[in-house]
């Protein structure tokens, strides 16, 4: 009654944004991620007859009760289909910059629906392994797999066909993925939240909703030729395109800093100057820069010489999800 697993966190190439049915996270429009290697959770379930609740402690210490709650009727989801009530002990070690705004929802909710199935003994697939990590946050079901990966939105009302299918091997295309953290203030609108009230209020959704079909297969075309450039000027696009919603919904909001856009510059100007690079940001004021590994050295420096650059972390594709032996 008791496994660990380790799950990577994913950035969003074409993003997820927005959802269709919130009960099941069932979302509007498919999207696309790289599942990073340098960021991962590592979580063991443990469930035990003796337990009245469950208990769920991060990096050591037990959450507050708006998280276990969310636990709780994540895990509620697992207990069903296992037909089992007992409840669990779950330590989580989160090896992502929480504060700075990264996902480590993807890889929190990846690692404990691959160590709570097996801990209760619940046989899964990847397909059903990703299709559970979904009810507990949308972006957690692309992280059960490697590499490049697609989460097929579906069309069914249960979200049985909806769920993430692995594109491209990591191996098959190194791609560079800087994760730019900068000196900045906490975010006001969180993403779920953000995503919801853009859904409900944006005069600029119906615009997401009309051109993220094409961008996907874009990218798709892109990473079946290795085409970089291609790649990445589709990604560029459809991450404004996002943020542009935000400034369309009631009230509105932004998750840029004067930083990103310090960033978004510099990235332009490097292009100017002939290195191919593009940024995408996901709900928060961080970049993301992807470039071709023999320009890594070169953008790196180029970023680090701005103000609001606290820290770079360079990131490669990684590998789905793991068990470890307990
Ligand atoms: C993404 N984001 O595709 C998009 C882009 C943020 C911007 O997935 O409500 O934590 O738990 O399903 O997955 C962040 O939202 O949202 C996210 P829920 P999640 O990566």
């Amino acid at each position: 009654m008791k496994a660990t697993a380790k799950a990577h966190t994913n950035i969003a190439l074409i993003k997820y944004w927005g959802k269709r049915n919130e009960a099941l996270i069932l979302p509007t429009n498919s999207s696309l991620s790289i599942t990073l290697d340098k960021f991962y959770t590592t979580t063991t379930v443990e469930f035990n007859k003796e337990q009245a609740t469950d208990e769920f402690y991060l990096d050591g210490q037990q959450v507050n009760e708006k998280e276990q709650k969310k636990i709780t009727k994540f895990l509620d989801v697992i207990r069903k289909l296992a037909g089992k009530q007992e409840y669990a002990i779950i330590h989580s070690i989160n090896n992502v910059p929480t504060a700075a705004g990264f996902a480590s929802s993807a890889s929190g909710l990846a690692a404990l629906a691959a160590a709570a199935t097996k801990a209760i003994g619940l046989a899964v697939d990847r397909r059903m392994l990703s299709q559970i990590a979904r009810r507990g946050s949308g972006s957690a079901c692309r992280s059960i797999y490697g590499g490049y990966v697609e989460w097929q939105k579906g069309e069914k009302s249960d979200g049985t066909d909806s769920y993430a299918v692995p594109i491209l091997d990591a191996k098959e295309w190194d791609l560079t993925v800087l994760s730019v953290m900068l000196e900045s203030k906490p975010k006001k609108v969180l993403s779920r939240e953000g995503m919801k009230r853009t859904v409900d209020t944006s005069v600029f959704y119906d615009g997401w909703l009309q051109s993220v079909d094409n961008d996907l297969s874009i990218v798709k075309q892109a990473l079946a030729v290795k085409d970089f450039e291609m790649l990445g000027t589709v990604v560029e696009k459809n991450a404004l395109k996002m943020h542009a919603t935000t400034l369309g919904a009631d009230p509105p909001f932004l998750y840029w800093q004067s930083g990103t856009l310090e960033v978004m510059e510099e990235v332009a100007s490097l292009r100017s100057n002939g290195i191919q690079a593009y940024f995408t940001i996901d709900a928060g004021p961080n970049v993301k820069v992807l470039c071709e590994p023999k320009d890594e050295q070169q953008v790196i420096a180029a970023l680090n010489s701005l103000v609001a650059v606290r820290e770079i972390f360079v990131c490669h594709p990684g590998p789905g999800v793991t068990y470890v032996p307990t």
